[in-house]
């Protein structure tokens, strides 16, 4: 992290040794990869968002905290904390309760774009970072996932098409997130995570992400060859979001 001790004073940011200082950035990773893909798990990562571009306001009341553990009493393998304020409602002290109470991989949501912002996750207790392949060179994906690895954390690479996901393919990559999502007109469609399943390497683990609102269809993508599955809005719109998800993973289960 050396080089980008300086990066912080430009920006007015919490100095980069100041953040190495922190309990958790010489702390152990807990492995998104290993849980998400865990034969006895239901590979449901649960999001934390108060609210999203797409639908406003979806939970403006919603406690970290409570949400949080009952996400993973419910029986999620993995928690999605959005820390993007503008967009999501999010904050990085959002991610430091989850990880206060909970023991389990927390993937920190959020639009990284420089090697400042994966320090920062690792300080503030995430386990893996999220790099979107439509918003990323792939020159700077791939130097960007291999400075996370660096930093013993795992890494999120996010794609909507195949080109996205050849161009940007590398071994500093974890797990491979195929975005149900157009991020440019909202639409979403599944078939956009069965179409992508077979061109994902094998090594890879497979995360279906977004419009995720039936237990149903975890049945028809795992079935695909998916192991993970990201669900934010389909149980933070309920006014008690971990019973939503306690709800939607008994039936999955059956
Ligand atoms: C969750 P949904 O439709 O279940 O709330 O989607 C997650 O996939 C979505 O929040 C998301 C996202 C992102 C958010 C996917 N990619 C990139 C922020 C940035």
């Amino acid at each position: 992290a050396d080089k980008y001790r300086e990066v912080d004073e430009k920006k007015s940011l919490i100095p980069v040794k100041l953040l190495e200082k922190s309990i958790y950035f010489s702390g152990p990773v807990v492995s998104m990869k290993k849980y998400v893909s865990h034969p006895d798990k239901s590979g449901i990562i649960a999001e934390f968002k108060r609210k999203s571009p797409s639908k406003g306001i979806i939970n403006g009341g919603a406690s970290v905290e409570t949400v949080s553990i009952g996400y993973m009493q419910a029986g999620a393998s993995a928690l999605s904390i959005l820390t993007d304020k503008e967009y999501f409602g999010g904050t990085n002290e959002d991610l430091k309760i989850a990880r206060k109470f909970n023991f389990c991989p927390i993937l920190r949501k959020d639009f990284v774009v420089d090697e400042y912002q994966i320090i920062e996750a690792k300080s503030i207790g995430a386990d893996c970072i999220l790099l979107i392949a439509a918003a990323l060179e792939p020159e700077k994906l791939k130097s960007l996932a291999y400075f996370a690895k660096s930093l013993g954390l795992e890494v999120l690479m996010e794609v909507h098409d195949g080109e996205e996901l050849d161009r940007s393919l590398c071994d500093g990559l974890d797990l491979i997130g195929v975005n149900n999502r157009n991020l440019k007109t909202f639409h979403v469609s599944l078939d956009t995570s069965l179409q992508l399943v077979e061109r994902i390497p094998s090594q890879f683990v497979k995360v279906s992400e977004s419009g995720i609102s039936e237990p149903k269809t975890l049945v028809e993508l795992k079935k695909a060859g998916f192991d993970g599955f990201l669900i934010g809005e389909n149980f933070m719109k309920s006014s008690r979001p971990e019973q939503a998800a306690y709800n939607f993973i008994k039936e999955f289960g059956k």
